[in-house]
């Protein structure tokens, strides 16, 4: 089999999310946004999808290295991707090289007519999911005091039936973040509303003193949290280290910063973080996950899988050592995420009433493209 086309389609659809000026996404008012699938096609006919392609890169670095390779090479063709990036740092970055390697799992699946979790060799077919919040905000009833915290995870927990909840707490630009006292604030009233049994977790303000990440250490510790991660810029593994050595509570790591599995075998060397965090758009695709989780594996660490999305749902249900749970998220009072993308018939993260999120078990990622209205929405 030969790759002989490599294609982004770009689409409109009406997006409720807004980015601040941080960039961190928000409930706003319904706009229309722009979305693209990449579509890698082959000699038989057989083709891979992948939503939330980057068009430019895709058509000038990535089409020329991919026509007439054989899809199922993944492991050459990553490794390919992954040297073109040295001289191509600024443009070819590690989500483009998600965007392409889940394009070729999901070919590959559908080729043989099986999921790719199974490809990968299944360890189960579904995943405990936790309710992960989006950043704090100032909106009235939305996330903008402890108590709207509180009563968000308990929605969550008591009515949704999400076994575990994870807030984001307020980053700048809003008023009077960060700030140490109030995420442990929301932090206690969220124990205070779900109570004692519950898995709760933190991911604060990101650019905290060591000083700081070391408080609100502290502070969850007392309150049973089952981690924190990303208190601290991550280019800085020392104070990690400096963390970790210092604090009881588990420190979850690294989920931001760059380097793939390399850099996760460094942390687990120096000792930065009790579990390792790696994610299909943090590392650059299924094929470097998997990586991590072998290595973390062969070094009895846990690890947790950052961020949704098919991709990570797939690697979640073949890890060995089980990671706890599907981020599922970001989730907001305002948002109803059981809502169907424009893009699909269905949702591909579907959680049953017992907080479980089931794969697919349809061919490749599984996803149910909803042609039809990608074909009326083009962006021409
Ligand atoms: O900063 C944000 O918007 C979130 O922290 C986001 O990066 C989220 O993906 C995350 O960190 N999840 O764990
Ligand atoms: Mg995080």
């Amino acid at each position: 089999m030969k790759i002989v086309d490599v294609t982004t389609t770009t689409f409109r659809y009406i997006s409720n999310t807004v980015r601040d000026s941080e960039g961190h996404g928000h409930p706003g008012d319904p706009h229309e946004a722009k979305q693209s699938l990449l579509t890698i096609k082959t000699d038989e006919g057989v083709e891979g999808y992948c939503f939330g392609a980057n068009t430019a890169v895709i058509e000038s670095l990535v089409k020329p290295l991919l026509i007439g390779q054989d899809p199922f090479y993944r492991e050459y063709l990553w490794q390919m991707l992954r040297e073109r990036q040295r001289l191509h740092l600024g443009s070819l970055s590690d989500r483009v090289l998600t965007s392409v390697d889940l394009a070729l799992w999901d070919l590959a699946g559908r080729a043989v007519g099986q999921p790719v979790h199974k490809l990968l060799g299944a360890f189960r077919d579904k995943v405990p999911a936790y309710a992960s919040t989006m950043c704090g905000d100032d909106l009235p009833g939305g996330l903008a005091t402890p108590e709207d915290y509180a009563n968000f995870a308990k929605w969550c927990i008591f009515e949704r039936g999400y076994p575990a909840f994870k807030l984001h707490t307020w980053q700048p630009p809003y008023e009077g973040a960060p700030s140490v006292k109030r995420d442990l604030e929301a932090c206690a009233a969220v124990r205070e509303a779900v109570g004692p049994d519950v898995d709760l977790m933190l991911d604060p303000f990101h650019y905290y003193s060591r000083e700081e990440s070391l408080q609100l250490a502290r502070g969850l510790e007392k309150l049973d949290y089952l981690w924190m991660e990303e208190p601290m810029a991550e280019h800085s593994m020392s104070s990690f280290v400096w963390l970790a050595e210092q604090s009881d509570l588990l420190i979850v790591g690294p989920e931001t910063a760059e380097g793939k599995h390399y850099a996760r075998a460094e942390w687990i060397k120096a000792g930065a973080a009790d579990v390792i965090r790696t994610g299909v758009g943090d590392v650059g695709g299924i094929t470097p996950a998997m990586k991590c989780v072998h290595l973390c594996e062969s070094f009895n660490m846990s690890v947790e899988i950052h961020g949704g999305g098919v991709g990570n749902l797939h690697v979640l249900c073949a890890m060995g050592i089980p990671g706890r749970y599907y981020e599922r998220g970001l989730l907001h009072p305002f948002i109803d995420w059981e809502e169907v993308p424009a893009w699909l018939n269905k949702r591909d993260d579907p959680m049953d009433s017992e907080g479980f999120v089931h794969v697919s078990q349809d061919p490749g990622l599984g996803q149910d493209i909803n042609w039809d209205y990608i074909n009326d929405n083009l962006v021409k």
